[in-house]
């Protein structure tokens, strides 16, 4: 049990998701620290005999997904996931989700897209009224970063370069991030259609039509949005 109170709603919100995993489903793994509680707990009923395979959102996920035992398969065999378990950077009212702070938004929207039921699992510091107090993240091709981020300055977005050390970050994939600002948005479908439209932007963070299910951790409690 973690003592620090955001890993410990991280944790319970991560297994109170994994009430919704029954035998023989087929079960798209998320990245990051609150989907890896869940990966660890996914870990621990497979021991005690519950039969899944996982699909893995990142390198991240399949190296720890491995070490805890999870039998894994990929999406081409799997063709359709019963459910996903994935964090998120924010989440609205609506369900809107800003994803992508891990870098894995591009596989992670993928498995998304593939999944009967998808369930975000979150901190209560996820939810917010307005999405982008956390900046959008944009993965590019390496050929066409440096363009995009012109048109998006031209937008009045702000694009960063995300950065590891002193080189560009690269995703599995081998893309570049640009990490925008949204906050003054309010249609963000309009504006996630212009981003997709741009030649040489892969996908975004704006997770916006596919969450059906929200757990959030609260303290000692859960709450579950439906
Ligand atoms: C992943 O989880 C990413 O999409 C998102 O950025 C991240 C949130 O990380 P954490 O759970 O560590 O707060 O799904």
């Amino acid at each position: 049990m973690s003592s620090n109170p955001k890993d410990r709603e991280k944790e319970i919100a991560a297994l109170e998701s994994l009430k919704y995993i029954k035998d023989g489903m087929k079960v798209g793994l998320g990245t990051g620290s609150t989907a890896a509680h869940m990966v660890k707990g996914l870990g621990r009923l497979v021991a005690n005999g519950l039969q899944v395979v996982g699909v893995p959102s990142s390198d991240a996920t399949e190296t720890l997904a491995i070490e805890v035992g999870i039998p894994l398969t990929t999406l081409d065999k799997a063709k359709r996931l019963d459910v996903t378990i994935d964090g998120a950077d924010e989440f609205d009212g609506n369900f809107q989700l800003i994803k992508g702070g891990g870098g894995a938004l591009l596989r992670e929207k993928i498995l998304a897209y593939n999944t009967d039921i998808n369930i975000i699992i979150a901190d209560a510091a996820k939810q917010v009224e307005r999405l982008g107090k956390f900046k959008l993240p944009v993965e590019t091709i390496q050929f066409a970063t440096t363009s995009i981020s012109k048109i998006l300055e031209e937008m009045s977005l702000s694009p960063i370069l995300r950065m590891k050390a002193d080189q560009p970050y690269t995703t599995d994939e081998g893309n570049f991030i640009l990490d925008i600002d949204i906050f003054d948005v309010d249609d963000l479908t309009t504006l996630n259609t212009k981003l997709i439209s741009i030649p040489g932007v892969v996908e975004t963070g704006l997770f916006l039509d596919t969450t059906s299910i929200v757990i959030v951790g609260q303290g000692e409690t859960t709450k579950t949005l439906k």
